[in-house]
């Protein structure tokens, strides 16, 4: 017997390189169901991506709302057809009301490339190199009404090189939050991580600082 996949919806706003290492996971062994993927960018490549996995690919522009209220109940409702244990925010760029994130509380994700706390928000690449810092990473967290400053689960730590621009260090940071996310979403589709009044729990030990991977570790779940 096999057990039931855990239903995700992904959400994305452009190329969509986190949404295809999770559908590539899930031809491994990364039990999830990727019910639909939504962007609010018409042309995000992650839609091509989708489709090309017989996902279905839902667009729901925010020109077409008032405000950003209005735009997160319509988001919502279109999410909620799918009836998903986990919302993945993979690489989308639309800042979420209060409302938005309280509905999918403890169950909505966020990738986010630098090592949280450090460098909140956009352009994160620029700043670490601008600092001078000599490592770099990316974080998956929970995400809560404060822009990346939900509660942290896994870190990997990317080294800064001589010479890296802002491409080389993206790329770079890029290819391990492709080993870091589909190992985080498995925690939650094998059931080994509890989230009970904010205290969040992997395999039943109390999770106070995030969990830290190295640099190229091999991609296994
Ligand atoms: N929403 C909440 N409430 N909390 C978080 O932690 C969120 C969030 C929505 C998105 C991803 C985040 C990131 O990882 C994320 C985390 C977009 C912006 C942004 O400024 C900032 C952070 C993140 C995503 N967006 C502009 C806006 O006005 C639009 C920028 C654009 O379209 O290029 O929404 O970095
Ligand atoms: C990723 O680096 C992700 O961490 C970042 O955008 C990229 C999306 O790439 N996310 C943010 O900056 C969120 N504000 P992808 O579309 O190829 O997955």
């Amino acid at each position: 017997m096999t057990a039931a996949r855990l239903p995700i919806v992904v959400l994305v706003s452009g190329s969509g390189s986190n949404l295809q290492a999770i559908i590539d996971a899930t031809a491994g062994d990364l039990p999830v169901d990727i019910r639909a993927v939504i962007s609010n960018k018409p042309d995000a490549y992650g839609l091509e991506r989708a489709r090309q996995a017989a996902i279905p690919a839902r667009v729901l522009e925010h020109t077409a709302f008032e405000d950003r209220g209005a735009y997160d109940q319509a988001l919502i409702k279109l999410i909620d057809e799918y009836q998903p244990a986990l919302v993945i925010l993979a690489g989308f760029m639309r800042i979420l009301t209060a409302e938005f994130v309280t509905h999918y509380q403890g169950r909505l994700l966020n990738i986010h490339p630098s090592l949280l706390p450090k460098y909140r928000g956009l352009h994160t690449h620029r700043r670490a190199l601008e600092a001078g810092d000599k490592e770099h990473g990316a974080t998956v967290h929970l995400v809560t009404e404060e822009l990346d400053g939900g509660p942290r689960l896994l870190q990997v730590t990317v080294p800064i090189e001589e010479g890296d621009d802002e491409d080389a260090l993206a790329a770079r940071v890029l290819t391990q939050e492709h080993i870091i996310y589909p190992r985080v979403i498995s925690w939650f589709a094998e059931g080994r991580l509890s989230i009970q009044n904010g205290v969040i729990k992997l395999d039943g030990e109390r999770m106070d600082e995030p969990q830290q991977l190295p640099f190229n570790m091999p991609d296994s779940l």
